[in-house]
């Protein structure tokens, strides 16, 4: 399977694989969710807050994307990059929240966490709502099917063309955007709590395939993975901040792109099974343009 693509294939829906990897980093997790002060968010100050008082960054607990271990470790592609970029940035404290999708950018809105470190799909809607970090994630989206794949379900168009395929999705995500794009009736959009109930769904014939992104899905024990899905959107994404924290942004910006050009931003892509060369020269704005 081709992991290279031409960025006229990535911005059309073609098939890609590949993404971005990164190591496990040391971050942790923590329960707290009660909005910070007034200081906590907008209107500048993050950056000195977040050298003193630390980093809070909200995760899926979706590997290879995001993952809490269970000493509360917090590690994943994102997080492992935010946590490299917080260093040189001197930010040694670096807190991980886990939060549904659907609720990431409200809790952002209402200073729950400083940062979205998800993988958090960059798209028209989401990004009319916060601003993006230079991408460091481009991936792809399969659907996991049950053994054998018995409704031969491989492509947007084949669920379109199906009335008796049901399709999972976890709540607010960006598959959701897909399948509703595609003007597929809600009726047969089921909703699933994350990529494990996802796979129950799967196993209960709840849905016939669950649509989430192509890594993920391997990480997932009796899921059938689907070659990544060629008529899906490009998905790509890096850290999300609120507009009122540019400068934080920019700051940050400064030092990931430095932080591109160094051996351990390869070293960290490749541990997670991603691939560093599918992100280069792919830009916010292209990746904002995706509908939905
Ligand atoms: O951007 C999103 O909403 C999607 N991102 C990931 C890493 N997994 C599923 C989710 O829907």
């Amino acid at each position: 399977m081709s992991t290279n693509i031409s960025r006229r294939q990535l911005f059309q829906g073609a098939l890609a694989l590949g993404g971005v990897v990164a190591v496990g980093g040391s971050l942790t997790a923590c329960s707290t969710t009660d909005p910070g002060g007034p200081e906590a968010g907008g209107g500048g100050g993050l950056l000195e807050r977040a050298k003193t008082q630390g980093l809070r960054i909200a995760i899926g607990n979706e590997p290879p994307y995001t993952e809490l271990a269970a000493d509360g470790t917090v590690t994943g592609c994102e997080p492992d990059v935010v946590r490299a970029v917080c260093e040189r940035m001197g930010i040694d404290k670096v807190e991980g929240i886990v939060s549904g999708y659907d609720a990431m950018i409200p809790g952002l809105k209402a200073n729950r966490w400083d940062v979205i470190a998800a993988g958090l799909f960059m798209k028209q809607s989401r990004c009319r709502e916060v601003i993006y970090a230079s991408p460091v994630i481009v991936s792809t989206e399969s659907f996991g099917v049950r053994p054998g794949n018995p409704k031969d379900i491989r492509t947007i168009a084949d669920v379109k063309g199906r009335d008796d395929v049901r399709v999972g999705v976890v709540p607010g995500g960006f598959e959701q955007g897909i399948l509703e794009t595609a003007g597929i009736d809600a009726a047969r959009i089921v909703n699933v709590t994350d990529a494990r109930g996802g796979a129950d769904a799967l196993a209960a014939d709840r849905i016939d395939a669950f649509l989430l992104p192509t890594l993920s899905l391997r990480e997932l024990d009796g899921v059938e993975v689907t070659d990544p899905i060629e008529d899906a959107p490009s998905t790509g994404s890096s850290a999300a901040f609120r507009p009122d924290d540019q400068d934080f942004l920019d700051a940050y910006n400064t030092e990931l792109e430095a932080f591109k050009t160094e051996p351990e931003f390869a070293e960290i892509l490749n541990k997670w099974g991603f691939d560093p060369s599918v992100v280069a020269g792919v830009t916010t704005e292209e990746l904002c343009a995706v509908d939905g």
